[in-house]
């Protein structure tokens, strides 16, 4: 918490350290109430610069020895968070013991506890709140340490790196750890509980040996096999795609409760929040098993995008985080299918991502100015930054990007560097200028791209005529053309692509059919086209841009039913109906024959995989409709959509039913991608045919209580609360809760099934589950699922007419802003988009806001966001 205005820090300012910590010996005792940690570092001068700034936070300094000798007061200066040692020479031994209180620290940074045990969470600042340290990554260091605890009650004592030795002494617990690889504090991590593990083996490309941990409470052990073998393909894969190795005797996972995020790279010893790692097929949905696949691989690929090549500064945060998703993305591609893949990553990009980019808390993948590091891991910094990297792997080809990668890796090794080295080592491999590039790293906003297309048909040429803009954005105005890749095809009246051959053939590549879109505005043709094509732009979504094109409706239907490039194919049907739901909100709404003729072709074309049938036929979301708007009204929009989802149920209820009852089969529940695929389909076809008919409604219900996994009993529970009556949404409810009330993970999903309901996700029924015995406020799982459901998908109540959801919402922020910053300020993100709203809501959220700000003492985190938003 605190007093005075928080002040910005700017990439600007950079200076490389003073010292270096060659070597960190740390020691943990753990008590109950408190704990001492005693450090030893090794420093080593780095330049000329004689002072070596130590940050610390909520620390208790007991003692510190300079090179043997104790220091008082009088030796050193004490600034906000840091401690300063002046007048240093070329190398020194520097020794310090802290008292820190993990039993009290709510904000889950640092040194804490969750149920029984101690976890850490170090990225990005938390390391200065265990002992005083140069807390910045470009500061790596080999770690050795060692940990003393109550041998009874914590029997697994663990920290990155190797294990060194074991003991027991007076029913102390010691362990020593060393990480042999030198990394930055933020990846320090450390564990003790009395857990269970659940072991595996992988044998590495050169046939080195690895030994997979998995650390979980006794309860879930049996929740802990998909994640090893997604690990295991996750090593495999990195191997053969990346050429990348593992590089110590044992790779650990833990799962804890209580994490702000998703998970954590810390190497070696890998720290994931429960609900990212745990499942088995009764208590876990689909989309859970395929979130724990990705988030698995993630964190394991950091290993290298990330661990081995750091960040020198946090602005270089995208280095790390771009890279490391668009290298997920990948490998979740190859697990499953490509093309759903791109359609959920596209989806994320352009209703989250796109929001962030056209509000206040726009910024660039590489920002240049923060308050506070933690509000910066955004969906800019991670999916818009994954985009980009993509972006490159379109211009430099399969091929050139290895080598890029490659060189990259092997250049920088063991070293904390900048996003500028990533895009210099692809220029070096590949021999081309990236300087326009570069740009994409430094703009903030979303690009808009306008296209008009001309034929002559008696020329048999098709021009087109490209123009881009990027809009300004806070702080940045005047921005400059960028290089887009623009994948493409050129559609005959067969449904066939024809070949695509541009008179500028320096700005085509013919391999991956991109047109390299570098000016204002540029104009292109293509001779010997013989016959009127329909143009399918941005393939693949081959960049993160708004498309300003008008196809007809014909067009669209056409590309729904023909377009080469599933991802096309599926944005020309979302296209169309969005075009839907804005007649119904003009009270225009009445499908065509058309269009049923095209919706019937889809869900009867059992070629296609059925998760692409599934993506084809669900509407846009409110979030996605609303973010096509320059202003929206979020009512008007749901009861648009609810008419045609209506009109979309009823018209096809006979197709859905059979499509349901052709997939309902029976058999042993596999997290595999067809089944997956198949049940996709199926609970989607339930959803509608229940919408439709009180028919739909009763296979629900028998779907409900006789699944034998999650995602059937969750998309049965789902159904009877969007479309049974309050009696039996209600004791749907109840049963489930019944059933699972032992099962946090599993409670969670009740509560985020009510909260983000556009039917009982009132204000009110919030209020009253804040008080349910499920519910705690210091669990960010929790929070997450109550309070994030409700304003981020409950729409219609979150923005009612009486401005109660936002009072909820801000009343909550204030109450986390003492306990939680972090959770505090992420929850904040729906008020942020107040400019958007229509006027009404839009004045009663910026009051919200300001009731926030006039709250007083406010953590950095919500301070920044508030503040920034009240612009
Ligand atoms: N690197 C962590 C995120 C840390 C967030 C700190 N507030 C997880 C990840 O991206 O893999
Ligand atoms: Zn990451």
């Amino acid at each position: 918490m605190r007093d005075a205005q928080p002040k910005a820090i700017q990439l600007a300012d950079y200076r490389a350290p003073a010292y270096e910590v060659t070597d960190t010996h740390l020691r943990f005792e753990l008590h109950d109430g408190y704990t001492l940690v005693h450090s030893n570092l090794s420093l080593k001068q780095n330049g000329d610069e004689t002072e070596l700034l130590l940050n610390g936070q909520d620390l208790e300094l007991i003692s510190i020895k300079l090179d043997g000798k104790l220091l008082s007061e009088a030796d050193y200066t004490t600034a906000e968070e840091a401690l300063i040692l002046s007048g240093l020479g070329a190398s020194h031994t520097l020794e310090m013991t802290t008292r820190i209180y993990p039993e009290k620290n709510t904000a889950l940074e640092g040194l804490y506890r969750s149920g029984g045990m101690y976890c850490t969470q170090c990225e990005a600042e938390g390391f200065r709140r265990i002992t005083y340290y140069p807390d910045r990554p470009d500061v790596m260091s080999v770690f050795t340490t060692e940990i003393i605890a109550d041998a009874a009650r914590y029997p697994v004592l663990l920290s990155n790196g190797n294990p060194v030795s074991e003991k027991i002494e007076d029913g102390k617990k010691h362990v020593v750890w060393h990480d042999p690889h030198k990394k930055p504090a933020y990846l320090f991590a450390l564990v003790a509980g009395d857990l269970q593990v659940r072991d595996d083996h992988f044998t590495t490309c050169s046939g080195r040996e690895v030994l997979l941990r998995i650390f979980v409470e006794p309860q879930n052990v049996d929740k802990t096999e998909y994640a090893l073998d997604a690990l295991k393909r996750s090593m495999r894969w990195d191997e053969e795609v990346y050429g990348r190795e593992y590089d110590l005797d044992i790779f650990m996972i833990v799962a804890v409760d209580d994490f702000n995020m998703g998970a954590m790279e810390n190497k070696g010893l890998n720290i994931f929040n429960s609900s990212c790692v745990l499942a088995n097929p009764a208590t876990a949905t689909d989309a859970a098993y395929q979130r724990i696949e990705a988030i698995v691989a993630h964190e394991y690929f950091h290993n290298w995008s990330g661990n081995r090549v750091t960040c020198r500064d946090w602005f270089q945060l995208s280095l790390k985080e771009g890279f490391t998703v668009f290298r997920d993305a990948g490998f979740s591609a190859d697990m499953n299918s490509a093309t759903v893949k791109r359609i959920e990553d596209a989806t994320m990009l352009r209703t989250v991502q796109f929001a962030e980019d056209g509000g206040p808390m726009a910024h660039p993948v590489q920002p240049d100015s923060y308050i506070e590091i933690s509000n910066f891991y955004t969906v800019t910094i991670y999916e818009k930054g994954a985009e980009v990297v993509g972006m490159l792997h379109k211009i430099l080809g399969e091929e050139g990007f290895r080598k890029g990668s490659d060189l990259y890796f092997e250049r920088h090794d063991g070293q904390a560097v900048t996003i500028n080295e990533f895009v210099q080592a692809m220029e070096d491999a590949n021999d081309v200028d990236l300087t326009q590039f570069r740009l994409w790293y430094k703009q903030s906003g979303t690009p808009v791209v306008e296209v008009l297309t001309q034929y002559d048909h008696a020329a048999e040429r098709l021009t087109l005529n490209l123009r881009q803009y990027t809009p300004d954005t806070p702080g940045q105005t005047d921005k400059k053309p960028l290089w887009i890749p623009v994948q493409l095809g050129l559609i005959g009246h067969d449904g066939e692509d024809m070949e695509v051959r541009p008179d500028q053939p320096d700005f085509w590549t013919e391999d991956s059919q991109v047109l390299h879109f570098r000016e204002a505005e540029q104009t292109f043709s293509f001779g010997g086209v013989v016959e009127e094509p329909v143009v399918s732009l941005f393939r693949d979504f081959s960049a993160p841009v708004r498309i300003h094109y008008q196809h007809s409706q014909s067009a669209l239907r056409f590309m729904l039913q023909h377009d080469s490039d599933g991802f096309n194919r599926w944005d020309a049907g979302q296209q169309l109906m969005l075009h839907w739901i804005e007649l119904a909100e003009k009270g225009r709404f009445k499908f065509t024959q058309d269009d049923i003729d095209a919706l019937h072709t889809v869900i009867n074309d059992v070629e296609l995989d059925p998760a692409m049938v599934a993506y084809l036929l669900a509407l846009p979301s409110e979030s996605y409709i609303a973010e096509s708007r320059p202003q929206y009204d979020p009512v008007a929009i749901h009861k648009a959509r609810e008419q045609v989802m209506a009109a979309l149920a009823d018209t096809l209820s006979d197709d859905f039913k059979a499509c349901y009852q052709r997939l309902n089969v029976s058999g042993d529940y596999q997290p595999v991608p067809e089944d997956m695929a198949r049940r996709s389909l199926k609970n989607l076809a339930l959803s509608y045919w229940a919408k439709a008919d009180a028919e739909g409604v009763e296979a629900a219900r028998l779907q409900f209580s006789s699944a034998d996994n999650m995602t059937d009993q969750m998309a049965a529970l789902r159904t009877l609360v969007a479309h049974g009556n309050q009696a039996e949404a209600e004791q749907a409810l109840a049963e489930f809760y019944t059933q699972w009330q032992q099962d946090s993970l599993v409670v969670n999903q009740w509560l985020t099934v009510q909260c983000g309901s556009s039917k009982l996700g009132t204000p009110a029924h919030i209020r009253q589950l804040l008080e349910h015995e499920a519910f705690d406020w210091r669990n960010p799982n929790k929070v997450r699922s109550v309070i994030g459901a409700f304003a981020n998908q409950a729409l219609c109540h979150f923005h009612g007419a009486d401005g109660e959801g936002y009072k909820l919402l801000a009343d909550a922020v204030t109450r986390l802003n003492e306990s939680n910053p972090q959770i505090a300020s992420r929850l904040l993100t729906p008020l942020t988009r107040w400019k958007r709203l229509v006027p009404n809501q839009s004045q009663m959220m910026k009051s919200e806001l300001q009731r926030i700000m006039d709250h007083g003492s406010l953590s950095k985190d919500v301070y920044e966001v508030v503040s920034k938003s009240l612009m």
